[in-house]
């Protein structure tokens, strides 16, 4: 297959901050010099030599970097490799990354369900509302005295998860807080940002109006009468490709989870810190979350191990459910996390003493099925504001976050396209796109515990892999960038007629894995990735995979600022 000179230059397609690091790795050739020119004026304005020559440890490429840190000027620039050509166009200026980061903020108002989205604030994809889901039913799995199979609930709107229609409360975890915790780390540039969604003219920031809409669910699947939490509203298997309005399939809230009460709990607890911010504007709103919170934890005292286990549930009831389980078997990371949410909203040490092990000594980067350093972050964040400030907790969280980070920035050095993510190939799971979120966010709190640069750069350097300084050559975020995915695994792009898909969602990436069984381009980890509606297990979206992207755009972004 015959590439364009585009993709034998691999850069962030974005662009690039004029006093930060900037890098392109280009593949190998008989160049020894590599030029910036002006994309305007076609002036040559900056040349240097290319690096050594790198192969990459997957096999398949043997790359050089082009290295224009140096060159700061800002404006709009294409490199110039002789004897290969021209790179896909990128910008240098400040605030280079906002728009990508309120696109992937946006992407979270695409993903509503319950309501319409009007041309107004949805654009060329705007679209009828699907699944009002207030007449829900109580799955056979889920059947209590005061609810039994068949009652009708209510639980509408809510996010869809990812290219399916369904909304599950554990891998809501994880999203909320990442979103969440954005707000509560850089609060003053958070307010700042505008997304042209309805409750835009309100008070509330509008990332916590578009994070709101999603805690209305959530709240809506606690049941009243025991503080238990559903694990999923879904209907039994997946839909077709058709739009949110044409799927008429039945929905159903399905067995309560200790996984769920307890992601239900955590994020419930942050939720009354965060909307505690703005109790005139809804009044009630933080109050409600913390007893909510507080029921949850409640009846996961009595419930620890109520694991979801969808193969046994369809043993037992009617119907079968097909759709994503989600289900982890271990919870000691959750139990940690609700604990460490409850106790810093709360001050109530209770809550801490339930737990065995904080910290647990090692730290595992966060993902839908590990959120114990959520937590970690949680208490670095309110460090001031613990009472009695236990130093020792606190110094040994701080190690592990430092220590975590150097091996990551250590592990970058021998990349080929210098980049954290990939040093591995345990990088390149499903979803592999949240592990570079994952570890940029980490990288993060690492520099804002240290002020060292290094982890700073080192988590651009994953913002970099993202927009296109990778394997496939790819920037992720649908819509931004010169090469981005066209299908993803995601129903309202593949239904509508709209050509380009729905714009700021971040695909899943590069899975070794490959457990579609599509035809993908190559079986190398790094390049197991497939722009085909056929795979899902590459190309699909989700909210746990936007959030870390948000996060780390945004968070570059005013950390850059200041
Ligand atoms: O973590 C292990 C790793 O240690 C091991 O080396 C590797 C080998 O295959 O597997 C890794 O686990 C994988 C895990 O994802 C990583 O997060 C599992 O094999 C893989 O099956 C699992 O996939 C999950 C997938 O559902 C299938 O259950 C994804 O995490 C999860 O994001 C995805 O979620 C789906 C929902 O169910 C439905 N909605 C869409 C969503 C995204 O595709
Ligand atoms: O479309 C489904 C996607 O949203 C899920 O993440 C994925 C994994 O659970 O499953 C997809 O559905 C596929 C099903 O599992 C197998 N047959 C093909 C379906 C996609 O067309």
């Amino acid at each position: 297959q015959k590439q364009n000179s585009e993709d034998k230059i691999r850069l962030n397609q974005v662009g690039f901050y004029p006093d930060a690091p900037k890098k392109a790795v280009v593949e190998l050739d008989t160049a020894t010099t590599f030029y910036v020119v002006n994309e305007n004026t076609g002036e040559r304005q900056f040349s240097a030599a290319l690096g050594e020559s790198r192969t990459s440890q997957y096999g398949g490429q043997v790359a050089r970097s082009a290295d224009f840190s140096m060159f700061s000027e800002p404006g709009s620039y294409r490199l110039f490799v002789p004897s290969i050509g021209y790179s896909h166009p990128f910008d240098i200026r400040r605030n280079i990354f906002e728009e990508a980061a309120k696109a992937g903020l946006k992407g979270y108002y695409f993903q509503r369900a319950s309501t319409d989205l009007p041309r107004e604030f949805a654009g060329k994809w705007y679209r009828n509302a699907g699944h009002q889901d207030d007449s829900v039913l109580v799955h056979e799995s889920a059947a209590t005295a005061e609810r039994p199979t068949g009652t009708v609930i209510s639980a509408s709107k809510g996010w869809y998860d990812a290219g399916d229609y369904n909304k599950y409360i554990v891998n809501s975890g994880i999203s909320m807080a990442t979103l969440m915790s954005l707000y509560e780390e850089f609060p003053n540039q958070v307010r700042q940002i505008e997304l042209n969604i309805p409750e835009q003219q309100n008070d509330i920031p509008d990332l916590l109006d578009e994070v709101r809409w999603n805690l209305q669910w959530m709240l809506a699947m606690q049941d009243p009468h025991d503080g238990g939490v559903y694990h999923k509203l879904t209907s039994a298997g997946f839909a077709g490709k058709v739009m949110p309005h044409q799927d008429r399939d039945k929905r159903y809230v399905v067995q309560k989870s200790t996984s769920a009460a307890l992601n239900f709990a955590a994020v419930m607890a942050q939720a009354s810190r965060v909307f505690g911010d703005y109790t005139n504007a809804l009044p009630g709103l933080a109050d409600s979350c913390l007893a909510a919170a507080r029921e949850a934890w409640k009846w996961t005292q009595n419930h620890p191990n109520q694991i979801y286990d969808q193969e046994k549930l369809n043993q037992q009831f009617d119907p079968d459910i097909t759709t994503g389980a989600y289900g982890d078997r271990n919870l000691e990371d959750e139990f940690r996390w609700a604990a460490v949410e409850l106790y810093v909203t709360t001050g109530n040490e209770r809550y801490l003493e339930a737990v065995t092990t904080i910290p647990d000594h090692t730290l595992t980067l966060p993902s839908w099925s590990q959120v114990g350093a959520l937590g970690y972050y949680t208490l670095l964040r309110f460090k001031e504001r613990l009472n009695p400030p236990d130093d020792i907790m606190l110094s040994e969280i701080k190690g592990m976050v430092i220590d975590y980070a150097d091996q990551l920035v250590n592990g970058g050095k021998r990349m080929t396209y210098q980049t954290v993510m990939g040093y591995k190939p345990e990088h390149f799971i499903w979803g592999s796109n949240s592990v570079a979120g994952n570890q940029a966010i980490l990288l993060i709190q690492a520099y804002q515990q240290t002020s060292n640069a290094k982890y700073w750069e080192a988590a651009l350097s994953n913002l970099d892999y993202l927009l296109g300084r990778n394997a496939t050559g790819y920037s992720f975020l649908t819509g931004y960038g010169d090469r981005t995915p066209m299908y993803p695994h995601h129903r309202p792009s593949a239904a509508d007629p709209i050509e380009d898909p729905v714009p700021g969602l971040l695909v899943g990436g590069p899975n070794a894995g490959q457990q579609d069984g599509c035809e993908y381009p190559s079986n190398l980890p790094n390049q197991s990735y497939l722009d085909d509606w056929c795979s899902y297990a590459s190309n699909e979206i989700t909210i746990n995979w936007n959030a870390p992207f948000v996060y780390t755009a945004f968070a570059l972004e005013a950390l850059n600022a200041s």
